[in-house]
C-alpha cells in the first residue's frame, strides 16, 4: 500500500511541475516597432508613440513622432523578468496637448521564440513589432 501512495504523491508533484512550466521565466525583448495607417486627429495625422508591458511590468514608452500616419519607432524594451504566458501588451496612442487618445491595444500571451505580429487597431492603422523570448 505505501508503494501506491508514493506514487500517488510523485504524480502530483509530477501536476505540480507541469504547471510550474506554464509560468516559466522568460527574457523578453520587444523591438522593430512601426505602424501604417494611423488616423488620430481630426485635423492631420496623428503623433503616435506606443507603451509596452510585460505582465504587469510597465516597460515605457517610445518617442513620439509628430504628424505621422506611418512612423517607425527606434526605441526597443528589454523585460529581463517576465513569464511565459504573460500578456505582452502594446498600446498605441496619439499625443495631444492635453488628453492623449488611445488608438488601439495589441496584446497576446508571451511564448519561447522570435515572433513578428500584425495588429489591426481598434481605430484605424496596423501595429507592426517583433519580440523574442528565451
Ligand atoms: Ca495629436
Amino acid at each position: 500500500m505505501a508503494v501506491f501512495y508514493d506514487l500517488r504523491l510523485m504524480s502530483l508533484a509530477v501536476l505540480m511541475l507541469v504547471s510550474q512550466l506554464d509560468f516559466a521565466s522568460a527574457a523578453v525583448r520587444v523591438f522593430g516597432l512601426n505602424a501604417k495607417g494611423l488616423d488620430g486627429d481630426l485635423i492631420g495625422r496623428p503623433d503616435a508613440y506606443v507603451k509596452v508591458w510585460c505582465g504587469s511590468t510597465y516597460g515605457g514608452e517610445t518617442e513620439h513622432h509628430n504628424s505621422n500616419a506611418n512612423p517607425t519607432w527606434s526605441k526597443e524594451f528589454n523585460f529581463p523578468n517576465c513569464n511565459t504566458n504573460d500578456d505582452l501588451k502594446l498600446e498605441v496612442w496619439d499625443k495631444d496637448l492635453v488628453f492623449d487618445d488611445l488608438l488601439g491595444t495589441c496584446g497576446r500571451p508571451v511564448q519561447y521564440g522570435s515572433f513578428t505580429v500584425t495588429c489591426y487597431l481598434t481605430k484605424k492603422g496596423t501595429l507592426f513589432y517583433s519580440y523574442e523570448a528565451n
